[in-house]
């Protein structure tokens, strides 16, 4: 046994809204449920340090876990999010039948464009609540064998099944094999009704990590300027998406000649000014 077997990987959980992806992540690293926490974790990318045992050698793996910004739609920010990512927690909400379809219609599609066949694994979330399913184990059983993924009904509330769920997909991204060999799979078109303002916020995001360079620097001091913006990407308005291009103006000013800021700040205002126009 090798005790200084140690590997860090990137892994990612993705869902529509509100289908618990924080909560899992709080449950498996601080082992809590409450909202005190949410400030904390999900503003950055959390590392967990697990244990994994197989064909008796031991290893470290070290779970860079990234809690995704925004929901579907932001395909520049996601492109960006998923490059170099390891493994997927694919997560639904038990109580909405919608989530799971779009797992199938719009995520798994997502991630394989992106990043190839990587190791998957589906959750149905919040099983505390299974009074108010919308689709039993059957059925999940059914959609994960499709994708030939391992499958659990999970609750971050109670912690039902939540460091199982993190450990297989430890397991399967040590037996992976293909990360090298894997190119992007273009698979199904997606076709899905994107409003204009998120596609504006997509691509603010993109013009500002181009100008600040590095996208895993840049997250940090986006998701802080939307929060004092009060920009949620989830329901976006066009007075905190100005706001928050004041914001990122005032941060580009720190880093960037104060001209090429200015000019930024202007150029994006006038997005959000032919944006109104078009309506
Ligand atoms: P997201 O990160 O996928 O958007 P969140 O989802 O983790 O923010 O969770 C969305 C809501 O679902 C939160 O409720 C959260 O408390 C709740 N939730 C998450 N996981 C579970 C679970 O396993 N069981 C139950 N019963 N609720 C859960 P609020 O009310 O804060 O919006
Ligand atoms: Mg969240």
């Amino acid at each position: 046994m090798d005790p200084l077997n140690e590997v860090s990987k990137k892994i990612i959980l993705i869902g529509d809204e509100a289908v618990g992806k924080t909560s899992l992540i709080r449950r498996l690293v601080v082992d809590q449920f409450d909202d005190k926490y949410i400030s904390t974790i999900g503003t950055k990318v959390t590392a967990k340090k697990i244990q994994i045992n197989m064909k008796e050698a031991m290893t470290f793996l070290t779970l860079q876990i990234w809690d995704i910004l925004g929901q579907k739609g932001y395909t520049k920010l996601h492109k960006s999010s998923f490059r170099g990512t390891n493994g997927v927690l694919m997560v639904a909400d038990i109580t909405r039948m919608d989530t799971l379809k779009s797992l199938e219609n719009y995520w798994i599609p997502t991630v394989e464009n992106i990043a190839g066949s990587i190791p998957i694994i589906i959750l149905a979330n919040k099983s505390d609540l299974i009074r108010k399913a919308e689709f039993k184990e059957k059925e999940l059983r059914s959609f994960a064998n499709k994708f030939k993924a391992p499958f659990f009904l999970t609750s971050a509330k109670d912690g039902e099944n939540v460091t199982s769920a993190f450990h297989v997909l430890g397991e399967r991204m040590l037996e992976f094999k293909g990360t090298e060999q894997n190119k992007p799979r273009k698979t199904r078109y997606i076709n899905i009704q994107i409003s204009q303002i998120t596609t504006l916020i997509d691509k603010i995001i993109d013009d500002f990590c181009t100008e600040y360079g590095k996208f895993e620097a840049a997250m940090p001091v986006l998701r802080r300027q939307f929060e004092i913006a009060e920009l949620d990407l989830n329901s976006p308005t066009i007075e905190a998406l100005r706001l928050a291009i004041e914001r990122l103006a005032l941060v580009e000013k720190d880093f960037r000649e104060w001209e090429t800021a200015e000019a930024n700040r202007v150029k994006r205002l006038k997005w959000v000014k032919e944006l109104r126009m078009e309506h």
